[in-house]
């Protein structure tokens, strides 16, 4: 019984889908390739050579879009299956499916291998070694003569100074007039001054901002006004900008010995308490009396060097006790007020700390050089 009703079924398989095939045959447009449509068994075989033989995810897409897509083979097919008598529908449509079932199946297999051969691929090719060493951005630093500008300031500000500024385009007033230089004064030729204007120049010193904190604040005054500075000046000891760090100490009864005590204190602190410190007479017109420190030159320690012109000593600021026409000009009583001030040049500092010998090094950017601070 159930030999004879195989036989029945494969007999109605058969019939059914001969009249798919003949059916779809007609209305199907497969171009020059008709031939192929005139069985079932070539269809599959197509389609799975079609798959076999597709190298690329793109060419297999487009095997998929003429065999299982809207306007393929099997949608062909589903439209001939309405054609058919309804009795043998159902089983038609089954085959159908199951042809679908198939193609998608043997598209699926084929994608996910070619998608695991693409993958392998685009892992050789991109491969990344991730043991190499990565790259590092280099560190950027403080410029060394920021740095020693810095470590100054601390010193003072350990001492209690208050930090002052200043513009570096200033006018010339006070510069030099409320610094007891008044248009003409010969002491205005010890600066080589760069003048932007009749009334403006790109300050020589950081002293104006002593005169500018004067008239700002009243005694006591104690400040360190760090700052760029320019003279047309050029040598290996001379920059036409460079760096001075400004003093100035202002109250009651302000003696001579306290300026020396704390400028000694100070090249102690930076340089070590070997250090020989000297003060010579000078000149200021906004100091009197005026003086010169000197240290030793750590560079030839005193031996004599053409950075210390033979010496043995370096300059590294003037100084003095404020003179009263500085007073009169801020208008601060000389009899009740003394005081003193003080003017490094940075670069000078830094030479002698680090045993540089052309002042002109801190500034043509050389990383070499920079980067050994
Ligand atoms: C002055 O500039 C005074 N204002 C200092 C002062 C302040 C005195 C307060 C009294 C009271 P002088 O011109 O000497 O002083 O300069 C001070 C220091 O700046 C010098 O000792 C030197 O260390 C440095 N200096 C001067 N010219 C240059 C230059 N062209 N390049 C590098 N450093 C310089």
């Amino acid at each position: 019984m159930e030999g004879i009703l195989h036989f029945v079924a494969k007999l109605t398989y058969l019939s059914v889908y001969s009249k798919i095939f003949l059916l779809v045959y007609q209305p199907v447009n497969f171009g020059d390739d008709d031939d192929f449509m005139d069985n079932y068994e070539p269809i599959r075989e197509s389609f799975l050579k079609e798959v076999a033989a597709s190298s690329s995810l793109d060419a297999l897409y487009a095997v998929k879009v003429k065999y299982i897509g809207k306007k393929g083979v099997i949608s062909e097919l589903n439209k001939a299956l309405a054609k058919l008598p309804s009795e043998e529908k159902p089983i038609a449509g089954f085959e159908i499916g199951k042809l679908r079932n198939e193609f998608s199946a043997a598209y699926d297999d084929k994608e996910s291998s070619l998608k695991e051969r693409e993958l392998s691929e685009k892992l050789i090719s991109e491969q990344i070694d991730v043991t190499l060493p990565g790259l590092t951005l280099p560190i950027g630093r403080e410029h060394i003569i920021n740095k020693t500008a810095g470590e100054i300031s601390a010193f003072f500000a350990s001492i209690g100074y208050l930090k002052a500024t200043g513009p570096e385009v200033e006018l010339d007033y006070y510069n030099f007039e409320a610094l007891n230089m008044p248009y003409g004064h010969p002491a205005r030729d010890m600066q080589d001054t760069f003048y932007v204007s009749d009334y403006e120049v790109l300050r020589t010193h950081t002293s104006p901002v002593q005169i500018r904190t004067m008239l700002a604040c009243k005694p006591p005054i104690r400040i360190i006004a760090p700052g760029k500075v320019y003279r047309s000046d050029y040598d290996v000891t001379h920059s036409p900008m460079f760096h001075q760090v400004e003093g100035l100490y202002i109250d009651e009864n302000i003696s001579m010995g306290e300026l020396k005590g704390t400028l000694e204190h100070f090249v102690k602190a930076l340089f070590g308490s070997d250090v020989p410190v000297r003060f010579r007479a000078s000149y200021f017109p906004f100091t009197e009396p005026s003086m010169e420190v000197d240290m030793g030159c750590s560079i030839c320690s005193g031996g004599g060097c053409r950075v210390c012109k033979g010496a043995g000593w370096l300059e590294i600021g003037g100084c003095g006790m404020v003179a009263p026409e500085v007073f009169d000009a801020v208008r601060l009583d000389y009899n009740k007020f003394s005081g003193f001030a003080f003017g490094m040049g940075v670069e000078r500092i830094a030479m002698l700390k680090y045993g540089i010998d052309d002042i002109r090094l801190f500034f043509e950017n050389h990383l070499k050089f920079l980067n050994q601070f």
